[in-house]
């Protein structure tokens, strides 16, 4: 069975966007709708344990905020702080302050010049996606994938691998033809979850994370003057992955 697809996570694959993207919005949604809760950094890194924006906010109120009482709409808060936080983000995307991490959109190129087909499997909301990679990928880059699966699409978020199974179906492609590149455990669960061979490149909040029954974990994806460092697995002596090198390890999985 020969490559033909990979299918990206966003949040800490695609771009470092949790500690300065996702948490920010969310404290400017609590500010705006006059609560004084604030997620630090560390306290956000906890956070991550529940994926999803509005599962989060829930986990952290369950969890963190003992004391707090919920209001008897306390299920229209959540999605009007969803909503709110959704829109923060967005604007924060469109003023272009989370860059692609390394190797990112070169990947991407060679892939698309190369007729292997490109998707998208992450939590976070539909918006959010195209925010992001419109303006820093590209601002047609939502027509080089063939399926964007994202956010409340399907019920069980990751660690569960509705999402993952959802854009294979919506694709028609088997798990085998595809690889899955992955920076979180929760994210590895989901993709494993599917059937899908996962690369890993880790992110900030998750360089500790166990990756058990990904092929490779690294650094980053690389680029020629930027190598990356090997984690765990073999890379085949390269120092950033180019498509020889994703076609080495499909064979090498399959
Ligand atoms: C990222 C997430 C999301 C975002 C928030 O998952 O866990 O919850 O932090 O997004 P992935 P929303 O790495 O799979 O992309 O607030 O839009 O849910
Ligand atoms: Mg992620």
């Amino acid at each position: 069975m020969t490559l033909n697809a990979l299918i990206f996570d966003v949040d800490g694959t695609l771009a470092d966007t949790e500690r300065d993207g996702h948490r920010v919005a969310f404290n400017a949604a609590f500010k705006e709708l006059g609560l004084d809760w604030s997620w630090d950094e560390a306290l956000y890194g906890k956070l991550l344990a529940v994926t999803g924006g509005k599962e989060r906010i829930r986990y952290f109120v369950e969890k963190f905020h003992p004391g707090y009482e919920k209001p008897r709409d306390f299920d229209d808060l959540v999605v009007a702080l969803h909503k709110t936080k959704t829109r923060h983000y967005v604007a924060m995307m469109e003023e272009g302050r989370i860059p692609l991490r390394p190797g990112v959109k070169r990947l991407m190129e060679e892939a698309r010049a190369a007729g292997v087909r490109l998707a998208v499997a992450t939590t976070t909301t539909p918006e959010n996606v195209t925010a992001l990679i419109k303006n820093s990928l590209a601002p047609d880059s939502e027509s080089w994938f063939d399926v964007i699966a994202a956010g409340d699409i399907v019920p069980a978020k990751k660690p569960a691998p509705d999402i993952y199974l959802w854009a294979l179906e919506k694709a028609g492609w088997k798990a085998s033809e595809c690889l899955a590149v992955e920076d979180s455990r929760n994210g590895v669960l989901s993709s494993l979850g599917a059937g899908l061979p996962t690369l890993v490149t880790v992110s900030n909040y998750t360089e500790r994370e166990d990756f058990d029954g990904a092929f490779a974990v690294l650094s980053d994806l690389g680029e020629p003057d930027q190598p990356f460092r090997v984690l765990k697995g073999d890379a085949n002596g390269k120092s950033y992955v180019d498509l020889d090198l994703l076609h080495w390890w499909h064979a090498r999985v399959n």
